[in-house]
């Protein structure tokens, strides 16, 4: 980021953030799941589905590879569009950690493309995937630090307070 970028923590929900883009903890066949994609699609309504579909008809036959983005719009969503990214799978030997970087450097990258000035982010990885809540609060407020960005305001959004205060832990 650079001097001018705010980083600012929320508890609450995704889908109810008004930003210029909201950051979506998908999976590589973008059509759908539980968590941030299930709330994401629930709220949104059926126009970014039908987008994953032409996505998943075009550039990415094969699905989204893990720790890349794309954007769609954010249909009824309070934003402008969603980046969707696909965060890497914690296993038992640990999770590939630059891989859960690269969902945030690149999601700004695309944030960067569209024009976004601000952007929210779940915390990538840490429902389904099972990735250490601290350890992702860690390499995401790191990496976003790191990031050359236009992005004017970087919000993590948490849903809960164990995950509020994982992060608050590397944001002062
Ligand atoms: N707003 C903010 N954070 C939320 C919300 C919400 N509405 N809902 C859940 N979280 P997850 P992942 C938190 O599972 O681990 C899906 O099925 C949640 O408590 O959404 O990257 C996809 O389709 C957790 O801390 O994403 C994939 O298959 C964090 O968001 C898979 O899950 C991320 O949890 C992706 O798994």
């Amino acid at each position: 980021m650079s001097a001018s970028t705010s980083l600012t923590l929320v508890q609450g929900d995704i889908t109810e953030q008004a930003v210029d883009a909201v950051v979506n903890a998908a999976n590589s066949s973008l059509l759908g799941g539980g968590g941030v994609d299930g709330a994401i699609h629930r709220r949104g309504g059926p126009e970014i589905l039908d987008e994953c579909r032409d996505l998943r008809a075009s550039r990415y036959g094969r699905g989204l590879p893990t720790g890349a983005a794309v954007a769609t719009t954010a249909g009824r969503l309070p934003a402008r569009w969603v980046i969707h990214t696909v965060g890497p799978v914690f296993q038992a030997s640990g999770g590939d950690a630059s891989l859960l970087a690269s969902c945030y450097r690149e999601s700004l990258r695309i944030a960067d493309e569209l024009g976004a000035r601000t952007v929210a982010f779940p915390a990538i990885s840490t429902g389904a995937y099972g990735w250490p809540m601290d350890d992702a609060a860690r390499i995401a407020v790191e990496t976003v630090r790191e990031t050359e960005t236009a992005v004017e305001e970087v919000r993590f959004v948490l849903f809960d307070e164990r995950s509020f205060a994982a992060f608050a832990a590397y944001v002062s």
